[in-house]
């Protein structure tokens, strides 16, 4: 039966209508139904030995089209539906987007799933089911507040599955219930994403917002992703969700093991469990404690066989996201991990005396990362200069017990979605420009190379940047009311909103920007600054952060002299589907953290495959990206990570001395507090943001201030010349083929995983 034929009966038994007749969200459904019918035809990708990869978070995005494209039936669909007058843009629309993670981590993640299923190889994503995911941002009065995101539908990507388990806490006793989503890979078989839900959550406990009673455990324990941690009680349920997350996990594990037929004192030949930062770390502790419990092992045969079976990827070195939970924190959760997590620590202290590599502190926290690095075999870094900081300097002192251990893996993207889903236009370009290998193989794009100097070519990647703005431009007129103008540059900042990444450095040079046109120095062309993030709820600093970007959005916006010249958007609720549309609009891409914060930065490479130019510090993946390109293709400025890391060490930043040495930067900062914005916005926020970049200023802003004025000033002057730019659009988009996640898996696999893979 062809597809049409397919989807018309299933719209008729759904909704007794035709494709024709049917509204949006009707045939939404129907169309996502008849894709899960297909990939249930699809094979299990199978072998010997899988990959768990187990994470807090996922951050899948809209399926439909992924999947469409996935399935190889994209075009097909669209053409059925277009045929009966109806848009797949408009049906995917209807889908709801979850939002199971904060940014980078989560989507890294999602990204690696695909890649593990389009390379035929054998892996599982393990998580949970959070029911309101990352709560909604919603600005009311400049301010961010949070909503709930009700994602969950009667029919969705999800299927319930009929395993549970019981998963006992010190004080309770709960059931899993397993919902399972498929994972389809590039033409290729399937894999599953695992998501824990617990049997007795109850969402009416949430009241007002994203509030509600953080001690009834067994009504909330999937509500949320990162509850609030300011005070006890998130933490506890944190440490809740961990361990219900690693103990199902585990316990999925051990099944499909038995399953198989394995002999679990040689799990290590069936299983490697692949943990995504620390927050799963109490997967080691746990599986240690079922196989001496119920599998009658000895603690020595257990330990060893889950050492083997464990690898661990970092992906911060931020001191403050480096989980360390006070052992009476885990008593209290998890009684009966604690004379396990105790005997690991006892035995690492018998062989090593340094007190940095203890798991158990003299304070009695216990370091989640320490518990990983002696009782897993791999530790990666996820760029080659955020892992060399790991081996020169955060984890030293593990390097020098394990050199062996530690590996980079720089992280990557799934083309599918970031180029082949998000910019139809220009894979459209690049087909017919090289062929279409570079889908299976993306270090084809390098053959775009050949083509520097073809107008035509050059002209085309151009076309489709501005046809890109403009329905950028559309979008942001429709959600945010605001109008931008597509013949001006579009700087876009879209990233979680952190201090490190210095959001606040790009709204000091907006300001400065502002006063230049006051005084009469207009640009050549108009500029538009875009950024989109979210704060942490409890992340003050963050939060006036955003409200200054708001503020300013209001200034430049209203202003009759400036607004014609510039304009400034925060869009609300920044998600996947949202940098989906502004990613491929992006003419420069900002990746501007302080050298050595970022670990990688993932949305450097997306950006770039779009043909966006990156300014950006010695940071992360932008380190790479610098190297692919050339100096000539890329922006950098600022200080380096060695220098960024020596003003630690000595403790010799002082900030003020920046302000009062620069009249540019002390003119810039001093606005934050001027009548005009204290005006437009709230005196307490202002206030606390311009004391903190005066007294405090961690993340050394002012540093790198005046550098960054610099460079960015000659990237929007390099914009002008034309034909230099579209050459530079141009080697960035063939340099990208390195950061697909297809590539960042295969080394995954061959020094970490080493699975069999499936011939394709
Ligand atoms: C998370 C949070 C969440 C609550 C507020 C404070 C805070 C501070 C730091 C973090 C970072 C957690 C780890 C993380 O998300 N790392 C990101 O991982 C990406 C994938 O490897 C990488 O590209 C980013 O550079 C890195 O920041």
């Amino acid at each position: 039966m062809n597809l049409e034929k397919q989807l018309e009966r299933i719209v008729k038994e759904n909704h007794g209508k035709s494709i024709k007749a049917c509204t949006d969200a009707q045939l939404y459904d129907s169309v996502l139904q008849f894709v899960k019918e297909k990939m249930e035809d699809k094979p299990v990708i199978e072998g010997k030995k899988k990959v768990y990869y187990i994470s807090m978070e996922f951050l899948i995005g809209k399926l439909l089209s992924n999947n469409l494209i996935n399935l190889g039936i994209y075009d097909e669909m669209r053409d059925v539906l277009e045929k009966n007058g109806r848009s797949l843009a408009k049906i995917e629309e209807a889908e709801p987007e979850p939002s199971l993670g904060n940014g980078g981590l989560g989507r890294l993640a999602a990204c690696f799933l695909d890649s593990i299923a389009t390379l035929g190889l054998p892996g599982d994503g393990i998580g949970l089911n959070y029911h309101y995911g990352l709560f909604k941002q919603v600005f009311r009065d400049k301010l961010q507040k949070a909503e709930k995101n009700d994602w969950m539908e009667k029919t969705s990507w999800l299927n319930r599955t009929e395993t549970a388990f019981e998963v006992c806490f010190g004080d309770k006793k709960v059931t899993s219930v397993l919902y399972d989503i498929d994972v389809i890979g590039y033409k290729n078989g399937c894999n599953k994403l695992h998501l824990f839900d617990v049997a007795s959550v109850d969402e009416k406990l949430v009241k007002s917002g994203i509030n509600f009673d953080k001690t009834q455990i067994e009504k909330n324990l999937t509500l949320f992703l990162y509850p609030d941690d300011s005070d006890e009680a998130g933490n506890l349920l944190r440490i809740y969700q961990e361990y219900f997350m690693v103990s199902n996990g585990a316990q999925l594990i051990i099944k499909e093991l038995k399953e198989k037929g394995a002999d679990l004192y040689h799990m290590d030949e069936y299983a490697v469990i692949q943990i995504n930062d620390t927050h799963p770390t109490l997967v080691i502790p746990e599986l240690i404690r079922i196989l001496t419990w119920d599998e009658g092992f000895t603690i020595e045969d257990a330990v060893n066989v889950v050492s083997k079976t464990c690898a661990y990827t970092n992906h911060t070195i931020l001191a403050e996201a480096l989980e360390t939970w006070p052992l009476s924190y885990i008593e209290k959760v998890v009684p009966q991990l604690v004379p396990i997590i105790k005997e690991l620590s006892a035995r690492v202290a018998r062989k090593y005396k340094d007190p940095k590599v203890q798991i158990i502190d003299a304070d009695k926290r216990v370091h989640m990362a320490h518990i990983d690095i002696h009782y897993g075999f791999s530790v990666n870094g996820v760029a080659a200069i955020h892992t060399d900081i790991l081996k020169n300097t955060e984890l030293h002192h593990f390097y020098d017990i394990y050199p062996e251990k530690f590996n980079n893996k720089t992280n990557g993207i799934t083309f599918r979605r970031w180029l082949l889903s998000c910019n139809r236009e220009l894979a459209a370009l690049l087909t017919d420009t090289i062929g279409d290998g570079y889908k299976k193989d993306a270090g084809e794009l390098e053959k775009l190379l050949a083509r520097i100097d073809d107008e035509k070519v050059l002209d085309g990647i151009d076309a489709i940047k501005r046809q890109k703005k403009e329905a950028l431009t559309a979008y942001i007129k429709e959600k945010e009311g605001i109008q931008l103008n597509p013949d001006s540059v579009f700087d876009i900042q879209i990233k979680r909103l952190h201090e490190y990444k210095r959001q606040q450095m790009n709204a000091l040079y907006i300001i400065h920007k502002y006063l230049e046109i006051k005084k009469g120095k207009k640009p050549v062309r108009p500029m538009t600054f875009i950024f989109g993030a979210k704060a942490a709820p409890a992340y003050v600093i963050a939060q006036d952060i955003i409200h200054l970007l708001l503020v300013l959005s209001e200034i430049v916006n209203k202003d009759p002299e400036v607004s014609p010249y510039m304009k400034v958007v925060m869009v609300e609720n920044y998600n996947v589907s949202y940098a989906e549309r502004l990613i491929p609009a992006c003419d420069i891409s900002e990746q501007i953290s302080l050298a050595s914060k970022e670990a990688s930065g993932t949305g450097n490479m997306k950006f770039m495959l779009n043909g966006a130019v990156t300014l950006g510090t010695s940071d992360g993946a932008n380190v790479e990206i610098h190297d692919l390109v050339g100096d000539g293709n890329i922006y950098i400025f600022g200080e380096k990570s060695d220098t960024v890391i020596e003003h630690y060490a000595k403790a010799d930043y002082v900030s003020k001395e920046y302000y009062e040495k620069s009249p540019v930067i002390k003119e810039a900062v001093d606005f934050i507090v001027s009548r005009q914005a204290l005006k437009a916005g709230h005196k307490e926020n202002l206030e606390r943001l311009y004391n903190e970049l005066l007294n405090k200023d961690w993340f050394m802003t002012l540093l790198d201030l005046e550098d960054y004025i610099r460079v960015k000033d000659q990237a929007f002057a390099d914009y002008e010349d034309r034909a230099k730019w579209k050459r530079m659009m141009l080697v960035n988009i063939a340099k990208a083929g390195f950061f697909s996640s297809d590539r960042t898996i295969r080394e995954y696999n061959r020094d970490i995983w080493k699975l069999d893979q499936k011939v394709q």
